[in-house]
């Protein structure tokens, strides 16, 4: 009886390893081996009820068959995790093999970019001025009323100050129209001479079209000495004309009016392009203005506490992008705001 049921339990011990071994061969996921293990290892499992059952044999041949089932289990244990890490290896290939990456493609270029015209205008101008002596001066964008307009004998009522014309933050404070805030700044500092160039972004309230932008860039000048002269304005800005467009560059001054300068004077230069005779890029005039300029108004200069008895001055702005597109003959000034790198490489 005993032998028989030894010979029994061994025989269903040995079918529990054989199919647990033969479902885990043929497992394809972590599910089906789950369902292996819960099957044949799990609490209400094949190899659970068969240590049950050992009370069947005599007690002196169960130590032997508990170490039987026990090896079995390791088994199929070991079996499993086996699998585990070849299912896993597999997935793994898989992955690998969906985003191969052909490293035998063409790599992505990476774009340089390029300097902007305004910037090569500016460093060019730059270069000119501080040739000449002249200290290159920064300043604040956001500026006060009395900075932009009121130092600069603008007064409350005139028609610049228009909310139209200027981005106010506060009624006092405001986005500068003009550079002369920086010059202004300078002047208040007292130390004299000066002999200066204010580049940097001015802000108005315009509607951006092929000439005008609501943000654009200035550089203004300014000398303050003893004994200063409108012909040191005339040849200043004469041998400026010559260095930006060429040795032959005539200067031609029309009298014009700003409220911070007295006399003041808009400026023409003879057409790079025909030499005056008169083309498509002057407009057949022969000539082109470039800027605006004058002698600092004496109220101007005793407003910021320098005495016009004894120094004068004279100063001038220029439109940096009505420079650069001169100089470069771009038609539009959408262009220099689009940053399109094809545009830019051009220059
Ligand atoms: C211009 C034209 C003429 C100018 C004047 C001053 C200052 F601060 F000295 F009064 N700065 N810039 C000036 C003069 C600017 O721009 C067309």
């Amino acid at each position: 009886m005993s032998n028989h049921t030894n010979h029994r339990m061994n025989e269903v011990l040995r079918k529990i390893q054989e199919e647990a071994l033969k479902q885990i061969k043929e497992a394809t996921g972590l599910d089906s081996l789950n369902d292996v293990r819960v099957q044949k290892l799990g609490k209400k499992g094949e190899l659970t009820a068969i240590m049950k059952n050992m009370r069947e044999l005599p007690p002196e041949e169960r130590p032997a068959f508990g170490q039987m089932v026990n090896s079995v289990r390791k088994e199929i244990e070991t079996a499993m995790e086996e699998k585990k890490q070849s299912l896993a290896a597999i997935a793994r290939q898989m992955q690998l093999q969906s985003e191969t990456i052909d490293v035998t493609l063409p790599a992505k270029k990476t774009g340089l970019g390029h300097r902007h015209p305004n910037s090569i205008a500016l460093e060019e101008v730059e270069r000119i001025f501080v040739g000449m002596g002249y200290e290159v001066v920064d300043g604040p964008e956001v500026e006060k009323d009395y900075y932009n307009f009121e130092a600069l004998n603008i007064p409350a009522n005139h028609p610049a100050k228009d909310e139209q014309d200027t981005f106010y933050i506060t009624k006092d404070i405001l986005l500068r129209t003009q550079t002369s805030g920086v010059q202004v700044h300078s002047m208040e500092k007292g130390k004299l001479p000066i002999r200066m160039i204010a580049p940097g972004r001015v802000f108005r309230a315009d509607e951006l079209d092929a000439t005008h932008s609501p943000n654009f860039h200035q550089v203004e000048g300014l000398v303050i000495d003893k004994h200063v002269t409108f012909a040191d304005l005339k040849g200043t800005l004469a041998e400026f004309a010559r260095q930006l467009f060429g040795k032959d560059t005539k200067v031609k001054f029309r009298p014009h009016h700003f409220p911070f300068t007295e006399p003041s004077a808009e400026v023409d230069v003879t057409c790079f392009k025909c030499g005056g005779k008169g083309c498509r890029m002057c407009k057949g005039e022969g000539w082109i203005e470039i800027l605006g300029c004058g002698m600092v108004h004496p109220h101007v200069l005793e407003m910021s506490g320098i005495d016009p008895d004894e120094y004068q001055g004279f100063a001038f702005g220029v439109g940096l992008e009505r420079i650069a597109m001169l100089k470069y003959e771009i038609d539009d000034m959408h262009h220099l705001y689009e940053n399109d790198i094809r545009f830019l490489k051009q220059f």
